[in-house]
Protein backbone atom coordinates (compact mmCIF):
# COMPACT_ATOMS: atom_id res chain seq x y z
CA UNK A 1 0.00 0.00 0.00
CA UNK A 2 2.73 2.86 0.87
CA UNK A 3 4.83 1.96 -2.59
CA UNK A 4 1.28 1.78 -3.92
CA UNK A 5 0.41 5.56 -2.81
CA UNK A 6 4.12 7.01 -3.29
CA UNK A 7 3.47 6.09 -7.22
CA UNK A 8 0.44 8.54 -7.12
CA UNK A 9 2.22 11.03 -4.74
CA UNK A 10 4.50 12.55 -7.82
CA UNK A 11 2.99 10.77 -10.88
CA UNK A 12 4.76 12.35 -13.38
CA UNK A 13 8.14 12.63 -12.04
CA UNK A 14 10.38 9.63 -13.55
CA UNK A 15 13.77 8.08 -12.38
CA UNK A 16 16.97 10.96 -12.60
CA UNK A 17 19.69 10.18 -14.32
CA UNK A 18 23.13 11.49 -13.75
CA UNK A 19 24.91 12.90 -16.86
CA UNK A 20 28.00 13.61 -15.31
CA UNK A 21 29.94 13.51 -12.42
CA UNK A 22 27.81 15.90 -10.35
CA UNK A 23 24.69 16.78 -13.07
CA UNK A 24 21.82 14.91 -12.43
CA UNK A 25 18.81 15.32 -14.96
CA UNK A 26 15.29 15.01 -13.26
CA UNK A 27 12.92 14.39 -15.50
CA UNK A 28 9.16 15.87 -15.17
CA UNK A 29 10.23 16.85 -11.79
CA UNK A 30 8.54 20.31 -12.45
CA UNK A 31 5.34 18.84 -13.47
CA UNK A 32 3.49 19.19 -10.18
CA UNK A 33 4.50 22.85 -9.89
CA UNK A 34 3.42 23.98 -13.21
CA UNK A 35 0.13 25.20 -12.29
CA UNK A 36 1.89 27.78 -10.14
CA UNK A 37 5.02 27.85 -11.94
CA UNK A 38 3.26 29.71 -14.67
CA UNK A 39 1.20 32.62 -12.81
CA UNK A 40 4.48 33.13 -11.17
CA UNK A 41 5.99 33.32 -14.35
CA UNK A 42 3.69 35.64 -15.98
CA UNK A 43 4.36 38.08 -13.32
CA UNK A 44 7.67 38.30 -13.89
CA UNK A 45 7.50 38.47 -17.16
CA UNK A 46 4.65 41.47 -16.94
CA UNK A 47 7.38 43.09 -14.60
CA UNK A 48 10.39 42.82 -16.58
CA UNK A 49 9.37 42.27 -20.14
CA UNK A 50 11.66 39.43 -22.38
CA UNK A 51 14.47 41.51 -24.44
CA UNK A 52 16.98 40.72 -26.55
CA UNK A 53 19.98 41.88 -25.24
CA UNK A 54 23.75 42.85 -27.05
CA UNK A 55 26.51 40.55 -26.55
CA UNK A 56 29.78 42.85 -25.33
CA UNK A 57 30.81 42.03 -29.14
CA UNK A 58 27.65 43.93 -30.76
CA UNK A 59 25.29 41.38 -31.70
CA UNK A 60 21.70 40.34 -30.67
CA UNK A 61 21.75 37.48 -28.66
CA UNK A 62 18.53 35.74 -30.50
CA UNK A 63 17.36 34.23 -27.08
CA UNK A 64 15.21 36.67 -25.24
CA UNK A 65 15.81 37.16 -21.60
CA UNK A 66 14.32 38.92 -18.88
CA UNK A 67 15.69 38.00 -14.57
CA UNK A 68 13.94 38.28 -11.27
CA UNK A 69 15.16 37.89 -7.82
CA UNK A 70 18.16 40.31 -6.24
CA UNK A 71 20.49 40.30 -9.21
CA UNK A 72 19.91 39.50 -12.87
CA UNK A 73 22.12 38.92 -15.74
CA UNK A 74 22.55 41.36 -18.19
CA UNK A 75 24.77 42.10 -21.29
CA UNK A 76 25.52 44.81 -23.17
CA UNK A 77 29.02 46.53 -25.07
CA UNK A 78 30.46 46.86 -21.56
CA UNK A 79 30.36 43.11 -20.84
CA UNK A 80 28.66 40.05 -18.88
CA UNK A 81 27.21 40.71 -15.65
CA UNK A 82 25.00 40.90 -13.02
CA UNK A 83 22.63 44.07 -11.82
CA UNK A 84 20.73 44.46 -9.24
CA UNK A 85 18.82 47.12 -11.68
CA UNK A 86 16.78 46.08 -14.82
CA UNK A 87 18.25 48.49 -17.40
CA UNK A 88 15.23 48.84 -19.04
CA UNK A 89 13.17 50.01 -16.31
CA UNK A 90 16.05 51.45 -13.76
CA UNK A 91 13.72 49.36 -11.37
CA UNK A 92 15.39 46.48 -9.16
CA UNK A 93 13.78 43.00 -10.85
CA UNK A 94 10.83 41.22 -9.75
CA UNK A 95 11.48 39.05 -6.76
CA UNK A 96 11.71 35.60 -7.05
CA UNK A 97 9.00 33.77 -7.00
CA UNK A 98 8.73 31.30 -3.50
CA UNK A 99 7.48 28.69 -5.71
CA UNK A 100 10.65 28.91 -7.99
CA UNK A 101 13.16 29.31 -4.63
CA UNK A 102 11.07 25.88 -3.30
CA UNK A 103 11.52 23.55 -6.23
CA UNK A 104 15.24 25.17 -6.84
CA UNK A 105 16.34 23.72 -3.46
CA UNK A 106 14.20 20.82 -3.68
CA UNK A 107 15.97 19.50 -7.06
CA UNK A 108 19.63 20.59 -6.03
CA UNK A 109 18.98 18.57 -2.30
CA UNK A 110 18.27 15.62 -5.32
CA UNK A 111 21.74 16.59 -6.39
CA UNK A 112 23.47 16.39 -3.39
CA UNK A 113 23.60 20.02 -2.94
CA UNK A 114 21.94 20.88 0.43
CA UNK A 115 20.39 24.16 1.51
CA UNK A 116 20.75 25.74 -1.79
CA UNK A 117 19.20 29.36 -2.08
CA UNK A 118 18.85 31.45 -5.00
CA UNK A 119 19.27 34.99 -5.35
CA UNK A 120 19.04 35.37 -9.10
CA UNK A 121 16.68 34.15 -11.84
CA UNK A 122 17.60 33.86 -15.03
CA UNK A 123 14.66 33.39 -17.64
CA UNK A 124 15.37 32.54 -20.99
CA UNK A 125 12.67 32.53 -24.39
CA UNK A 126 13.78 30.50 -27.35
CA UNK A 127 11.33 30.43 -30.82
CA UNK A 128 11.75 27.86 -32.88
CA UNK A 129 15.69 28.25 -34.76
CA UNK A 130 16.55 29.98 -31.42
CA UNK A 131 19.57 28.44 -30.79
CA UNK A 132 22.42 29.31 -27.52
CA UNK A 133 26.11 28.45 -28.73
CA UNK A 134 28.42 26.84 -26.27
CA UNK A 135 29.52 29.10 -23.71
CA UNK A 136 30.11 29.11 -19.94
CA UNK A 137 28.51 30.62 -17.19
CA UNK A 138 30.95 32.29 -15.13
CA UNK A 139 29.42 35.54 -13.73
CA UNK A 140 28.46 33.91 -10.65
CA UNK A 141 31.20 34.72 -7.82
CA UNK A 142 31.07 31.16 -5.75
CA UNK A 143 31.40 28.52 -8.36
CA UNK A 144 31.01 25.65 -5.45
CA UNK A 145 27.08 26.85 -5.61
CA UNK A 146 25.01 24.90 -8.25
CA UNK A 147 23.14 25.70 -10.97
CA UNK A 148 19.12 24.56 -11.25
CA UNK A 149 17.61 24.69 -14.77
CA UNK A 150 13.82 24.18 -15.50
CA UNK A 151 12.20 23.46 -18.79
CA UNK A 152 9.16 24.36 -20.25
CA UNK A 153 7.31 24.51 -23.61
CA UNK A 154 8.76 22.99 -26.67
CA UNK A 155 11.46 20.30 -26.45
CA UNK A 156 15.11 21.06 -27.29
CA UNK A 157 18.39 19.15 -27.27
CA UNK A 158 21.13 19.94 -24.93
CA UNK A 159 24.81 20.12 -26.01
CA UNK A 160 27.13 19.49 -23.13
CA UNK A 161 30.45 19.86 -23.34
CA UNK A 162 33.61 19.77 -21.46
CA UNK A 163 35.81 22.26 -20.62
CA UNK A 164 37.35 23.19 -23.45
CA UNK A 165 35.03 24.82 -26.27
CA UNK A 166 36.60 21.99 -28.62
CA UNK A 167 35.77 19.34 -26.13
CA UNK A 168 33.32 16.45 -27.89
CA UNK A 169 29.72 17.72 -26.30
CA UNK A 170 26.97 15.15 -25.60
CA UNK A 171 22.95 15.15 -26.91
CA UNK A 172 20.62 15.88 -23.89
CA UNK A 173 16.74 15.79 -24.62
CA UNK A 174 14.87 18.28 -22.19
CA UNK A 175 11.16 18.17 -22.52
CA UNK A 176 8.31 20.19 -20.49
CA UNK A 177 8.80 19.67 -16.93
CA UNK A 178 12.21 18.40 -16.67
CA UNK A 179 14.88 20.26 -14.42
CA UNK A 180 18.41 19.68 -14.01
CA UNK A 181 20.90 20.57 -11.34
CA UNK A 182 24.90 21.49 -12.25
CA UNK A 183 27.62 21.80 -9.64
CA UNK A 184 30.78 20.50 -8.48
CA UNK A 185 33.29 19.69 -11.07
CA UNK A 186 31.01 20.31 -14.04
CA UNK A 187 29.68 23.68 -13.01
CA UNK A 188 31.89 25.14 -15.95
CA UNK A 189 31.60 22.90 -18.42
CA UNK A 190 30.88 24.14 -21.90
CA UNK A 191 27.08 23.73 -22.91
CA UNK A 192 24.63 25.09 -25.19
CA UNK A 193 20.80 24.57 -26.82
CA UNK A 194 20.26 23.64 -30.74
CA UNK A 195 17.84 25.46 -32.62
CA UNK A 196 14.61 24.81 -31.82
CA UNK A 197 12.61 23.22 -33.72
CA UNK A 198 9.46 24.21 -34.92
CA UNK A 199 6.45 22.72 -32.95
CA UNK A 200 3.26 24.05 -30.67
CA UNK A 201 3.43 23.28 -27.01
CA UNK A 202 -0.16 22.53 -25.48
CA UNK A 203 0.52 25.55 -22.42
CA UNK A 204 2.89 27.32 -23.90
CA UNK A 205 2.62 27.16 -28.09
CA UNK A 206 5.18 28.20 -30.02
CA UNK A 207 7.90 28.88 -27.83
CA UNK A 208 10.24 27.32 -25.42
CA UNK A 209 11.25 28.91 -22.00
CA UNK A 210 13.89 27.77 -19.42
CA UNK A 211 14.77 29.57 -16.46
CA UNK A 212 18.12 29.10 -14.59
CA UNK A 213 18.09 29.58 -10.63
CA UNK A 214 21.50 30.80 -9.58
CA UNK A 215 23.60 32.10 -6.61
CA UNK A 216 24.82 34.99 -8.43
CA UNK A 217 26.14 37.32 -5.56
C1 LIG B 1 25.82 23.54 -17.50
N1 LIG B 1 20.61 28.08 -20.57
O1 LIG B 1 20.98 30.40 -19.28
S1 LIG B 1 20.04 25.57 -19.00
C2 LIG B 1 22.00 29.75 -19.57
O2 LIG B 1 18.25 25.83 -21.80
C3 LIG B 1 21.85 28.47 -20.30
O3 LIG B 1 18.28 27.98 -21.76
C4 LIG B 1 20.30 26.89 -21.33
O4 LIG B 1 22.81 27.86 -20.62
C5 LIG B 1 18.84 26.89 -21.63
O5 LIG B 1 23.14 30.09 -19.26
C6 LIG B 1 20.71 25.67 -20.62
C7 LIG B 1 21.20 24.62 -18.30
C8 LIG B 1 22.51 25.07 -17.79
C9 LIG B 1 22.69 26.22 -17.10
C10 LIG B 1 23.91 26.49 -16.54
C11 LIG B 1 24.98 25.59 -16.66
C12 LIG B 1 23.54 24.19 -17.93
C13 LIG B 1 24.78 24.43 -17.37
C14 LIG B 1 26.24 25.82 -16.07
C15 LIG B 1 27.24 24.91 -16.20
C16 LIG B 1 27.04 23.76 -16.92
FE1 LIG C 1 24.55 28.74 -19.64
Amino acid sequence: MQTELALFDSPQRREPQWVGQQTVLLPGFALERVEQLLPALRRVVHAAPFRNMTTPGGRTIAVRVTNCGELGWVSDLRGYRYSPLDPLSGQPWPPLPPVFLELAREAASQAGFADFTADACLVNSYLPGNRLTLHQDRNERDFSQPIVSVSLGLPATFLFGGHARADRTQKIGLQHGDVMVWGGEDRLRFHGILPLKDGVHPLLGARRINFTLRKAG
